[in-house]
């Protein structure tokens, strides 16, 4: 079987993430499109390098990305650092010939965005793919209900609705990391986690043409937090801990119009308490409706609007084998699958496109225009008018 020698930047939350996905795929994906060998892990902070390659089981750590891009033996690259760093390391590595896979959003600026979906056109070119990591589109629910739109069994779409609901940032004692800092992050919560539901609401609905929107920070100072990484709020500083300015958005709500003439709403935030990972979906079409809560990932509600008047109404699809990467994860229905299976998922695709030579659906191009829909979003919680995406 053929093998792809991979290296890893960032050694974090996502990167643990990462090595999950390669090291399960092939576990539950058999046989599988390709072996992905974890050769390097490279990590700024020595310590972190040389404790993540002992505990994941890479052959070799460094600090510097640039080793990883210039190794003739690595196939493929995953950046998982934070977002400023996306485009150094994407574009580096796709002229050096690498496929690869990038965390999202797909920078922290558009310039940025833009530059990598134009290293990715030209590496396209030669085989390379490139792919952001939108995992949300991949939950077999969410396949299912494209599968019902695509095959016009919810007739003419109407309404999207999609909120991303989080609290984890919702106490004024969780730290300032990364993701609250514009210079790093390039935004707040819009980047997060709003960017996955834009994602999921133009895999299903197409593009979305023009927005509107409010923007809001509630949280305007947060303790300084020690070193780099993420803790995602799992960690709280005292009251007594130097604080911070916050220059990113805690919540954004926004109307959208398609191109195909549809409309709809989205709302993000990470300060919504009992909200964990809040990803909701619903959809009106003609012929019916759809609901999706990530919460519950693993059941898609369907209402047909043929079904009598006295017996309409919403109902449970649990999914499992006879659905998308049923056959590769659990044998019944309700044993479900969770967020680790899904990054597993999404490495499927990723290898198969790289071992197939067809861009996946999530190509750095779509990851770019996900980004261009946030650059109307912001202009327009600025200008308080609709706003086009650019096209
Ligand atoms: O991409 C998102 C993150 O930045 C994730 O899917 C969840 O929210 C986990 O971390 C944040």
């Amino acid at each position: 079987m053929k093998k792809l020698n991979v290296g890893l930047v960032g050694a974090g939350f996502m990167g643990k993430a990462h090595v999950v996905a390669y090291s399960n795929m092939p576990k539950l994906f058999w046989p599988a499109p390709a072996m992905p060998v974890l050769k390097t892990i490279c990590d700024i902070v020595p310590e972190i390098a040389e404790d993540s390659r002992e505990r994941f089981g890479f052959e070799k750590c460094c600090t510097d990305w640039r080793e990883i891009v210039n190794d003739p033996e690595i196939d493929v690259v995953s950046v998982c650092t934070p977002n400023n760093a996306h485009a150094p390391i994407a574009i580096a590595a796709l002229e050096a010939g690498k496929h690869v896979i990038c965390e999202k959003p797909i920078a922290s600026t558009l310039a940025d965005a833009k530059a990598m979906a134009d290293a990715a056109a030209k590496a396209a070119e030669k085989g390379i793919i490139s792919m952001n990591a939108y995992q949300y589109r991949r939950v077999p629910a969410i396949v299912l209900a494209k599968k019902f739109i695509d095959e016009g069994s919810l007739g003419e779409i109407l309404n999207v609705r999609c909120t991303y609901l989080q609290s984890w940032s919702a106490d004024p004692d969780s730290p300032l990391s990364w993701r609250f800092q514009k210079d790093i992050a390039g935004a707040g919560t819009l980047g997060d986690i709003a960017s996955h539901v834009i994602d999921i609401a133009q895999y299903l609905a197409g593009d979305i043409d023009e927005v509107v929107s409010m923007m809001k920070t509630y949280i305007t100072e947060r303790p300084v937090q020690e070193g780099g990484v993420d803790l995602l709020g799992t960690v709280k500083l005292g009251a007594d801990a130097p604080r911070k300015a916050v220059d990113v958005d805690d919540e954004d709500s926004f109307l959208v119009k398609f191109k195909s003439g549809a409309s709809g709403s989205i709302e993000a935030t990470r300060n919504a308490w009992g909200r964990n990972n809040f990803i909701t979906v619903e959809l009106h079409g003609t012929l019916g409706s759809v609901y999706f809560n990530y919460e519950r990932l693993n059941e898609l509600q369907v209402c047909w609007a043929k079904d009598p008047d006295d017996r309409r109404g919403f109902k449970t699809i649990y999914t499992g084998p006879a659905h998308f990467y049923g056959d590769a994860t659990w044998n019944i229905p309700g044993m479900n699958i969770g967020y680790g299976e899904l990054k597993a998922i999404e490495m499927f695709d990723f290898i198969s496109a790289i071992v197939n030579g067809q861009q996946p659906s999530t190509r750095f191009e779509v990851g770019y225009r996900v980004e261009r829909v946030c650059a109307a979003v912001a202009k327009s919680a600025e200008s308080r008018q609709w706003e086009k995406v650019e096209d």
